[in-house]
């Protein structure tokens, strides 16, 4: 088990199109297993396999809460198969956008069918905090951030100041 360093923005990086699994391996288990480490220890919700410069398209959640059990998601070459009509409103914030926040509107309910920790095929229905974990993740494997779903003014903002905070942590 590994922690990997975390991807900021402005990164062209995060900006790339991941490129589908083609055999879940022992290899892409192990890049799993240190992203959900890395998650945990950051701490966050999700994690796309991107945001660790690992240009697959992968990526691990546990929405759980504090105190609860531990309910780790592998969820490799995701796809959705349904999307709910009804939107729902979420305060996002994302790893790669440290300290950012902002209300982002999605599709309230998802359907979703993606390979496993096993490579088994599978399909989840999900709707709270996991459809928008899920999009938020999903988003990240063709380069997207949240942002992205934000008004240019509230976009450049946001990237303006990280953009800041990259060049004093530069300069240090
Ligand atoms: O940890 C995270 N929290 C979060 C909160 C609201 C909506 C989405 C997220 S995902 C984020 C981790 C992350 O950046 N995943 O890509
Ligand atoms: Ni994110």
């Amino acid at each position: 088990m590994a922690l990997l360093p975390i991807i900021t923005a402005p990164d062209p990086r995060l900006e790339a199109v991941s490129t589908p699994v083609e055999a879940v391996t022992d290899e892409v288990r192990q890049q799993l297993d240190d992203m959900l480490e890395t998650m945990y220890a950051a701490p966050g919700i999700g994690l796309a396999a991107i945001q660790v410069g690992i240009q697959k398209r992968m990526l691990v959640i546990d929405v759980s809460r504090e105190g609860e059990d531990k309910q780790p998601l592998y969820i490799i070459n995701p796809e959705f198969t349904w999307l709910s009509d009804d939107d729902k409103v979420y305060e996002e914030g994302c790893l790669s956008l440290p300290e950012q926040y902002a209300e982002v509107a999605r599709p309230a309910e998802v359907k979703i069918e993606y390979l496993d920790y096993h490579g088994e095929k599978k399909e989840m229905q999900a709707d709270g905090l996991l459809a928008v974990c899920l999009q938020h993740e999903m988003d990240h494997l063709d380069g997207i951030l949240f942002v992205d779903h934000l008004s240019a003014l509230k976009r450049n903002m946001i990237l303006r100041k990280l953009l800041k905070q990259k060049r004093l942590a530069e300069a240090g």
